[in-house]
């Protein structure tokens, strides 16, 4: 072989070698993961109560791939009650059916039986969650999703020494599923208030009977760690900060950002962040902690002031200290100047050659949405009376979702089976008035029970303006969550929209690409998306409460018209619909006479 065969071959081979790597570039490895879903009694805060976890631990099994790898999870639930498993944040290119909100993709896998997930992975690099999604199950049934950059590749920082999960969760008192359902039919339109936060699990120092099992994490001085920080907190937004030590936030939802460096975060229930942490401070123990933002009317004090810590701790040399110091930085409960920072305009993407920024210019469907408390009439229907014939609530363009009968929307959609739900969302609220007003009348806050979807055809160019109110004095931080898809967050405010003036401030460089993103108290938040993933997709406010109450909606995007651009054929085996569903609006005992009691929404 002469040399210049040689350097022929030797092309031929690199060529190969490169359709090799693109290939798996593709394809990605695959991944089996066994869910066992089962009742354990565990001991917190003095009291021992039995929780329905996975694999016997709180939070459950961390899910580890990389960027493009496909994981089978099969789901056995040996339970007393029907459960599903949302990957959150996993936009599942043309896989509604392995997405999970019970009655909007599929209904849940009853006790006895089991169900595989197909979890597919494509552009998602960085920290993730799975959670159940149905009823407040996910409150113990939770875990993190770790998706490292693919083989050959690296971190556009620089490659952190080590990395830990941080995850921040809720306890309740009892048997929260009975509480829950007990609140749903007879709690005077009040649920179920948590006791305490966790971090992976443990209350930490401050609670009781809880010093012995506070969760550690030994540092090295000198060496950078990579925190994946998730909030799988039921229902609050939480401050969060490390005594004496900066954090750079390196990364949301599992899209890079450009290094935000802070002494505390605010993190909505839902959202996770990368954050760099250099063990850089005198040797010593130094207190994680975390507390709710109170964000609601400031007069109240009954939710829950708990403040869980974890501990970091220097290895070497020194006399440790009777306590480990706290950080001052954490702000207070109802500190909303030290929410505000936390808006879109501190977040900017990478937008570079490795990470590109493809914000849809030319908008095709256009939404302004509030999202508010709402009251809905059931004057013909049965419902845990406010007053008479009205129940507390929460909605999106005055329509409270409403679960549908007799089985799930995707199985409707695909099936075309009629009467499960109706196609006409509003595209805008039904009046418009001074929205984020101190004195708003009721008849505002009017919504109708429903289970309205908005239609997208494929490829949709979208932009959503979500509108806080302030009906019942009830506005807050709404941590809003869209499933099957990311979403630039190009503009954020305080006050009403104003379709002129603000959109001349939207970034349509460098936005974020996140899949929760929390619209401020009073305020209003602006994000596109491409609708380019066929399915049934649920969003919603993740604060449980307001989703329960029905701040949420369903979005179907068309199939395209190809087949690499519809949805997949359903998997065997789908778990069977039982009727009837739980419902917000069914076996009402009627007024109990007790007087109203202030609610916390
Ligand atoms: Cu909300």
């Amino acid at each position: 072989m002469n040399f210049k065969n040689k350097e022929c071959l030797l092309n031929f081979i690199g060529f190969l070698f490169l359709v090799a790597q693109c290939l798996s570039m593709v394809e990605g490895e695959v991944h089996y993961y066994e869910f066992v879903l089962a009742e354990k009694n565990f001991t917190k805060l003095c009291n021992t109560t039995s929780k329905l976890v996975v694999n016997g631990s709180i939070p459950g099994p961390v899910i580890q791939v990389h960027k493009g790898d496909t994981v089978f999870v099969n789901v056995h639930n040996q339970g007393y009650y029907g459960v599903t498993i949302h990957w959150h944040g996993v936009k599942q290119p043309r896989n509604p059916w392995s997405d999970g909100p019970e009655y909007i993709t599929q209904c849940p896998i009853e006790p006895g039986s089991n169900f595989t997930y197909e979890v597919i992975f494509s552009t998602e690099e960085g920290t993730l969650w799975w959670h159940a999604h149905s009823d407040w199950t996910r409150a113990y049934v939770h875990g993190a999703i770790v998706i490292l950059p693919t083989i050959g590749t690296t971190y556009p920082f620089p490659k952190p020494d080590d990395e830990d999960i941080i995850i921040l969760g809720s306890l309740y008192k009892a048997n929260l599923k009975d509480e829950y359902d007990f609140d749903l039919i007879h709690g005077d339109n009040d649920l179920p208030h948590s006791i305490a936060y966790t971090i992976n699990g443990e209350p930490g120092d401050l609670g009781a009977c809880s010093k012995e099992t506070t969760y550690r994490r030994v540092v090295d001085h000198g060496k950078t760690y990579l925190l994946r920080l998730v909030n799988a907190v039921v229902s609050a937004n939480m401050f969060f900060a490390i005594a004496e030590h900066n954090l750079t936030i390196v990364g949301m939802d599992a899209n890079y950002i450009k290094p935000v460096t802070t002494s505390y975060i605010m993190i909505g229930p839902g959202q996770t962040m990368d954050i760099l942490l250099t063990a850089n401070q005198t040797l010593g123990h130094y207190y994680i902690a975390a507390r709710q933002l109170w964000s609601q009317q400031e007069e109240l004090d009954g939710f829950d002031q708990f403040n869980v810590t974890a501990i970091i701790e220097y290895r070497g040399n020194y006399t440790i200290p009777l306590s480990p110091s706290f950080p001052s930085t954490l702000p207070s409960y109802k500190d909303l100047t030290a929410a505000r920072k936390f808006s879109a305009s501190l977040f900017k993407s990478l937008a570079s050659k490795d990470h590109p920024v493809n914000v849809p210019l030319n908008i095709t469907t256009k939404m302004f949405i509030t999202v508010s408390m709402a009251k809905i009439k059931c004057e013909n229907t049965t419902c845990t009376a406010l007053e008479q014939g009205i129940m507390l609530a929460a909605s999106a363009n005055n329509i409270s979702w409403n679960n549908p009968v007799p089985t799930d929307v995707l199985l409707a959609y695909y099936r075309n089976i009629s009467g499960v739900y109706t196609t006409d969302f509003p595209d805008q609220p039904p009046y418009y008035y001074n929205f984020t007003s101190y004195e708003l009348p009721d008849t505002m806050a009017i919504a109708d029970l429903g289970s309205k979807v908005k239609v997208l055809n494929y490829n949709e160019a979208v932009e959503i303006v979500f509108q806080g109110t302030n009906i019942f004095t009830g506005s807050e931080y709404h941590p809003m969550h869209l499933h099957g898809h990311n979403f630039y967050v190009v503009g954020s405010g305080y006050g009403n929209y104003n379709n002129e003036t603000d959109p001349k401030s939207f970034n349509l460089v460098d936005p974020v690409v996140v899949n929760t993103f929390i619209v401020p108290k009073n305020g209003w938040l602006a994000i596109r998306f491409v609708a380019n993933n066929p399915g049934v997709w649920f969003w919603h406010c993740h604060i449980d409460r307001h989703m329960t109450w029905g701040m949420a909606a369903v979005f179907i995007v068309k199939n395209g018209g190809t087949t690499e651009t519809s949805i997949r054929k359903p998997p065997p085996h789908l778990p069977p619909c039982k009727f009837p569903l739980e419902s917000r609006v069914q076996n009402n005992d009627g007024s109990d006479g007790k007087e109203n009691q202030p609610i916390f929404i």
